[in-house]
């Protein structure tokens, strides 16, 4: 029905006017035109403003500059896109220092090649990786306390419903689930603290959004009748990654946020309407949080009281608004927001959840003390759980925080980051006329979706650093052919007005990040040989053990040589070849290739790796080391004799 948005600027980079104070009143129709079409380009091209790079200098800047062999002070936790990772980049310095192979097969590490790796990622019979697709939205990491303990990160795909966790100390991915009974697996978080056992002052649960609302079972038995279809919030278990349980919702799920006492998680919904096409998901005025009663939801698994979806075993509990019609017993509550709302985020003081407004332009403070007032009998419209609702510009999307009560919202179609105080909000909502609540504006380059602060959600929100993700660059790099990067924006929040500090391109397409002071991330760089069972442990152990058509190649690496120089097996042998990197030197990763298999991969200080082929070729192939090790790195190598059949 309509084009796409051109992200080619004019020929001055200018366009349009930007949007008119007038035009900030609530949206209507003109916005469903606006995000599909026109509306948009128009947003596009109002973006080449004037910018607010020089405002508000203070005298005390923070410096973004990291110098030659200094290190950033934060972990900024990125997600990919539909690249399938996640990369870890510098803040503040923009620096991308790794890539996390996670739902993308990687044939830099053998991620996707390696046995190890391919019992997490799942296979098909034929041994093939199940998915070789991915698309990552969210990273977040474990708290203990309020905030980051450095154990875990986790990131969801939404393509194949799958979470993914990240182990702390070796940025490496170590599980997946796939979630079962959805589709469009989006928000996720983590609890900040067990509500069930107080003792327990630590992330125990992964908290999982779905968007799309499915048949169930989706079988293709039940197809065509969309008013039966419906989505799932689905919980993890954070230790043994297997799924706990699922609350059946009214309508579909986007983001996720959870409070820090670990009593509530939520999550905003755009399509309460349950619609299948654009406009009937736009059709009510208002859509909704729904809050999620963590403790009422455990009890109701515990008692029994829950079903299952034909060919799962999740027990599955009511959550849906019928069943949620008494707030003595309801699982859930469903407080109204403007329509469509995008991002929920709780502010680090514990009190409030804030969703952006996205079609409306506002943002909706949600106390959760009401929310848990509803619950308790207290409360008697959830509507009434919401202290304040600010108009601060078109297309709010994500909110970030400072630790000093300030909140700062991303505006998509205005393409700013707004600075907004949260008490004079709530004081404006309650009729106070002076209070002031929009503190600032900085135009980033251009159309922000995600933003983050640096330890934004969790206790110790320091107000030093935000960055805005921004999801087009347009002009600001070297053009590179039909895709630019996308743009992240270093903004210096410490003092009064935010100051536009740096710049740096990342490739598609980073949604959301989180900003982790570096003392919370504790990383090793050598393995522990006694995590792999089938690890050589010594030098001359390595050794080529046959059984019948099966051949196991034990192999040792330690620089600059394998421990055997020739490997020798039949034609049609199913060889399985596990290397073992004895170096104990930090950063001596050994890489082994085999031309004509289509092997590489990688192996770190004593880590053990595997790989298992079929030596359906005969001849000789050098296997050798892929990953600089040495001086005589290019000479460690060895033969590989496949004998004719
Ligand atoms: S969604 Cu991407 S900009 Cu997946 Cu967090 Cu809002
Ligand atoms: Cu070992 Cu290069
Ligand atoms: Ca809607």
């Amino acid at each position: 029905m309509t084009t796409q948005p051109s992200n080619i600027p004019g020929p001055t980079g200018n366009g349009t006017e930007p949007a008119q104070p007038d035009r900030r009143r609530f949206l209507g129709t003109a916005t469903l035109v606006g995000l599909s079409g026109a509306g948009l380009s128009a947003g596009l091209v109002a973006c080449g403003k004037e910018t607010a790079e020089t405002a508000g200098a203070a005298a005390e800047q923070l410096s973004h500059e990291v110098a030659p062999g200094q290190l950033d002070e934060y972990y900024g936790m990125y997600s990919g896109g539909h690249s399938g990772e996640v990369r870890i980049v510098g803040v503040p310095s923009g620096r991308e220092i790794k890539r996390i192979p996670v739902f993308n097969p990687d044939p830099m590490s053998g991620w996707g090649q390696t046995n190890e790796s391919k019992q997490i990622l799942g296979t098909r019979p034929d041994g093939r990786v199940r998915y070789t697709t991915g698309d990552t939205h969210h990273v977040h990491g474990s708290y203990s306390d309020g905030t980051y303990d450095g154990k875990y990160f986790w990131v969801n795909d939404k393509i194949h419903s799958r979470l993914a966790r990240i182990r702390g100390d070796t940025m490496e991915c170590d599980a997946i689930t796939e979630l079962p009974n959805v589709q469009g697996f989006h928000g996720v978080f983590p609890d900040k603290r067990d509500p069930v056992d107080p003792a327990l002052n630590r992330t125990s649960r992964v908290f999982c959004g779905s968007e799309f609302h499915i048949p169930q079972p989706n079988d293709g038995s039940n197809m065509e009748d969309a008013s039966a279809y419906y989505a799932l919030f689905t919980c993890v278990d954070s230790e043994t990654m297997r799924v706990r349980w699922q609350c059946r919702v009214d309508g579909n799920m986007d983001l996720v946020a959870t409070s820090f006492d670990g009593k509530l998680a939520a999550s905003n919904q755009y399509n309460t309407e349950g619609g299948t096409v654009f406009a009937q998901m736009m059709s009510a005025e208002r859509d909704a949080c729904v809050f999620f009663n963590i403790e009422r939801i455990e009890q109701a698994v515990r008692d029994g009281r829950f079903t299952k979806i034909k060919g799962s075993d999740v027990p599955v509990v009511d959550g849906t608004r019928a069943a949620s019609a008494d707030p003595a017993t309801a699982l859930t509550c469903y407080v109204p927001v403007p329509k469509n709302p995008h991002g929920v985020n709780a502010s680090p003081d514990g009190l409030y959840f804030i969703c952006a407004g996205k079609l409306s332009p506002t943002v909706t403070v949600i106390e959760l003390s009401r929310v848990l007032d509803w619950f308790g009998g207290k409360l008697a419209d959830p509507r009434d759980a919401v202290v304040a609702e600010p108009e601060i510009g078109l297309g709010p999307l994500h909110t970030a925080f400072d630790g000093r009560g300030n909140a700062y919202t991303t505006l998509f179609l205005d393409s700013q980051v707004v600075k907004w105080n949260i008490a004079a909000a709530i004081k404006a909502f309650g009729g106070d006329q002076t209070a002031t609540v929009v503190l600032d504006r900085v135009d980033v380059h251009y159309q922000p979706g995600h933003t983050n602060a640096s330890m934004s959600e969790t206790r110790e929100a320091d107000g030093k650093w935000l960055v805005s993700g921004n999801k087009f660059s347009k002009d600001r790099y070297l053009p590179v052919g039909p895709l630019h990067p996308e743009n992240e924006q270093l903004i210096d929040i410490s003092g009064e007005k935010m100051r536009l500090a740096h710049e740096a391109p990342v490739w598609s397409e980073p949604h959301d990040f989180i900003i982790v002071r570096r003392d919370k991330v504790r990383t090793r760089q050598i393995y522990d040989l006694a995590e792999f069972p089938d690890a050589t442990t010594d030098m001359t152990g390595s050794k080529i053990v046959r059984d019948g058509r099966r051949v196991t190649v034990h192999l040792t690496s330690v620089a600059p040589s394998f421990g055997l120089t020739e490997i020798r097996v039949r034609q049609g042998d199913e060889v399985t070849l596990i290397l073992t990197n004895l170096d104990k030197i930090e950063d001596l990763t050994h890489g082994l290739a085999i031309p004509k298999y289509d092997i590489n991969f990688i192996v770190h200080p004593q880590q053990t790796r595997s790989v298992t082929f079929t030596a359906d070729l005969p001849g000789v192939y050098w296997y050798y080391c892929t990953h600089f090790c040495h001086a005589l790195h290019l000479e460690m190598r060895g033969r590989l004799f496949v004998e004719r059949a």
